[in-house]
Parts: structure tokens; sequence; C-alpha cells
């Protein structure tokens, strides 16, 4: 009997699966690889069943003869060792992410004697609507909020969070995905930077843009997008006013806040210390925290506790002391920062503090130290690194190039030709 290899991404079965599992079945006994949701969630929508349920599923259909689990999104593991004689898969995964690892199938089953065989992928419109239902569905509050707890339990590498200032911007991080050796690679989520939604806004980072607008540009965002978010929560503000605020941010689906340990007018940090500055005293910002985690309705949201002693030069036995009890007082995560261009003192906190508590998640926003790759952060005990400000950096000269070409040329053709996406394209983005 030849062996048969199907893999499988989806949580929705439809007609389209059976057909192909059937024609499938008529080649030999099928083997059905089933990918685990933090493999899906690098090139696609994160499913809304577990692996086991999906695995239980696949176990009862009909024409599937076993399941086992494909841990990676290369096949090669699975092909090395089962050694089937046909691979069965639509035809889609020509275009896309997933043709580099179609071009690793085909040359893994040339080497061994197989063959790819693919069918017809079936475009339902009845699918396409369950599909988009299900899209909404992990956008709502309640699915979206445990994302990046989820994450984290499941994470390898540090998971890489990229800025959003509108729903536009929510979708560049949502969907941006490249290949890289082999392997999809997107962002895990978007950071909602205190200092880029002020930028929009035209307007300075220093607590002015109000939680309301604040939440307003969040609430673009998470209309257009599913991956979690986390907020730049600045200082918190008084405790009075962050123990409402903090259900405020909790309630609307985003997964966790960030506080930074600053009193009074808070300045965007990278000023260092050109700004005046004042930090927070240890038991007052603790006590922040602890009421702020009291004030909370669910176990899904993290309050994350910002040091800002190497940004004020309070020294790293200041900045490991702080870790150690805002850790105490609750704290889900520690972010450290620094505006040094070397990475040294950032790293020797994260050592020192991952040593001491290495189940805490150290979060880093790498604007400055921007040297260093994700793999060398996540050595050191890194879990979430935050591109803070990139989207807004690279647009506004993009856009202020544009309105100088049109004022030279007393025209729009050069911007046009030069600078601008086709209006084919803009009209049919959405
Ligand atoms: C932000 O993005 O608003 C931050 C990070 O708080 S930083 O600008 O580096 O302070
Ligand atoms: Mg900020």
């Amino acid at each position: 009997m030849k062996k048969v290899y199907m893999c499988f991404a989806t949580d929705i079965l439809h007609s389209g699966h059976i057909n192909i599992i059937s024609k499938a079945a008529q080649l030999g006994p099928v083997t059905a690889g089933i990918l685990p949701n933090e493999i899906i969630a690098t090139y696609d929508r994160i499913p809304v069943t577990t692996l086991e349920e999906r695995i239980r599923v696949f176990e009862n259909i009909k024409g599937i003869d076993r399941v086992i689990v494909q841990p990676t999104l290369s096949y090669r593991s699975v092909l090395e060792e089962l050694r089937p004689e046909y691979v069965v898969h639509g035809d889609d995964w020509r275009d896309g992410v997933l043709q580099c690892v179609r071009q690793e199938v085909i040359s893994i089953l040339a080497q061994q004697g197989g063959e790819l065989v693919e069918f017809p992928y079936t475009h339902d419109e009845v699918l396409m609507q369950i599909e988009a239902q299900m899209r909404r569905q992990s956008a709502i509050p309640d699915s979206r909020r445990p994302r990046l707890r989820h994450l984290l339990r499941n994470a390898e590498r540090p998971l890489r969070f990229l800025e959003a200032h509108s729903g536009l911007s929510g979708m560049i991080c949502e969907k941006t995905t490249i290949v890289k050796d082999g392997s999809p690679r997107s962002f895990d989520g978007m950071w909602l930077s205190s200092l880029c939604d002020s930028t929009m806004k035209a307007k300075p980072d220093i607590e002015l843009v109000d939680l309301t607008s604040r939440l307003r540009t969040a609430d673009e965002i998470m209309e257009v997008t599913t991956k979690p978010i986390i907020f730049d929560g600045d200082t918190g503000g008084l405790i009075e006013h962050f123990v409402h605020n903090i259900q405020t941010i909790e309630r609307s689906g985003i997964s966790a806040v960030i506080i930074e340990d600053k009193v009074g007018l808070k300045k965007n940090s990278l000023f260092g210390t050109d700004a005046a500055q004042c930090q927070d005293s240890i038991e007052h910002f603790c006590e922040k925290i602890r009421q702020g985690k009291q004030a909370l309705k669910t176990r899904d949201f993290m309050l994350i506790a910002r040091i800002e002693s190497l940004i004020l030069k309070a020294g790293m036995e200041d900045a490991l002391r702080r870790a150690a009890a805002y850790t105490a007082a609750g704290a889900d995560g520690i972010m450290i920062h620094s505006k040094e261009k070397e990475p040294d003192e950032i790293l020797t906190f994260c050592d020192r503090f991952h040593a001491d508590c290495p189940d805490v998640p150290i979060v880093v926003v790498p604007t400055t130290f921007n040297t260093v790759r994700e793999e060398a952060f996540w050595q050191h005990g890194v879990r979430i690194v935050i591109y803070a400000n990139h989207l807004i950096r690279s647009a506004y000269p993009a856009m202020q190039a544009a309105a100088e070409r049109i004022l030279q040329e007393g025209r729009c053709k050069e911007a046009s030709d030069e600078f601008c996406m086709p209006i084919k394209e803009i009209i049919s983005l959405f």
C-alpha cells in the first residue's frame, strides 16, 4: 500500500476538505498531520479550537487512517520519518507565504521518490463568510485578551510587537509576513505607543492625549485586527484614577498595560536626563501595582511594570531593587528601559533579573540599543521585544518628501511616480 500524507491547519472543516481527503484516500492510507496553533499563528489567524480538539475531529474523519502532530511548518521531519509515496494538498499554496514550504516538500519528495499531488482548492462563498465570521469572533474582547498570555506560555523566541497608531498601521502589524530561512515571519501583536499616538495628533508625549482618545485609537485598531495589543499606560496617573482606568483598558480587549515608575509631568524617556523627570518611590509605585491588580476582573490581563532607573541614571542596583519589589507587588512582567546605544546595561539587568525571577517576562524597547537581534535577547531572558515607533517614524519622512515634491514641481506627477502607491491599489486595499 502506498502511503499518503496531508497536513492540516484548519479549524473549519468543509466539503472541500472532505472531497480532497476522499480523493487522497483512493491513493492509499492517509496520515493527517495537524499543525499546532502557535505555528499556524505565524502566518494566519489563530485557530479558535485547541490542537487536541482538532486532533479528535480528524481522528474521526472517514478516509483518515492516522493522525499525528506536525510540529513545524516545514514538512521535513515528518516526510523523513514517514517516507510517503504521496503528499496531497490543495493548489492554493502555490502563491503566498506557503510557497517556500511547498518548494521544500517537492525537493524532499524528489529525493525520496515521492510525488506531490495537488487538487484544485474550493473557493466557497459560504465558507468565506464563515471565515470572515471567525475573524470577527477572534477579534472580540474576550477572545483577544488572553492571547498574549497564551503566546508567552508557548513562546520559543521573544514575541515581537510593532507600534500601531491607527487602523491602517494596525493592519500592517497584523498582515505583514515575510519568508525568512524557509519560514514565515510576522509580528505577534501591536504596541499602542503614547509617543506615536500623541505624534499622530501632532501633540507632545506628555500624557496630554487623554485616555478616551487613546482608547479611540485602540478601538480603531481592534476593529480591523485580531492580534493582542499592549497598551502604553504612561505613568498610570493617580492611583485613584488608575484603578478605574485599568478596568476600562481591560474591558476593551487589550491584553496588557505597561505603566512606568514616574510621577509629575511625564516626558518621553528618550530625552533621558535632558528633561527634568521624577521617579516614583518604590512604595508608592508598588501600591499602584497592588491596587491596579486588585481592580482587574480577569486573570487574562497583564499589568507590566516599567522601570526608568537606567534612563534617569539611578543605577543598576536601583533598577534591580525595583524589579524585585514590583514583582512582589504583583506585576506580571517587567519592562526595563534604556536610552544607551550600547545594550550592555540592559543585558546586565536582564541577566541578573532573569536569574532571580526566571518566570517573570522581561520586556525591552530597543529603540536606541538596536543592534541586538531577537535571538540574542531571548538568551538573556527577554520575552517581548517592542519596536515602539518605527511605522510613524518611517511614514512621516515619506509624507514630507511627497509634499515637498508637489511644491517643487507645481504638479503631482513626480511625487506620484516617485513616492506613491498606484491608485488602483489603494482603492482596493479594503
Ligand atoms: C512609547 O513608545 O511611547 C514609549 C517607549 O513609551 S519610549 O518612547 O522609548 O519611551
Ligand atoms: Mg510612551
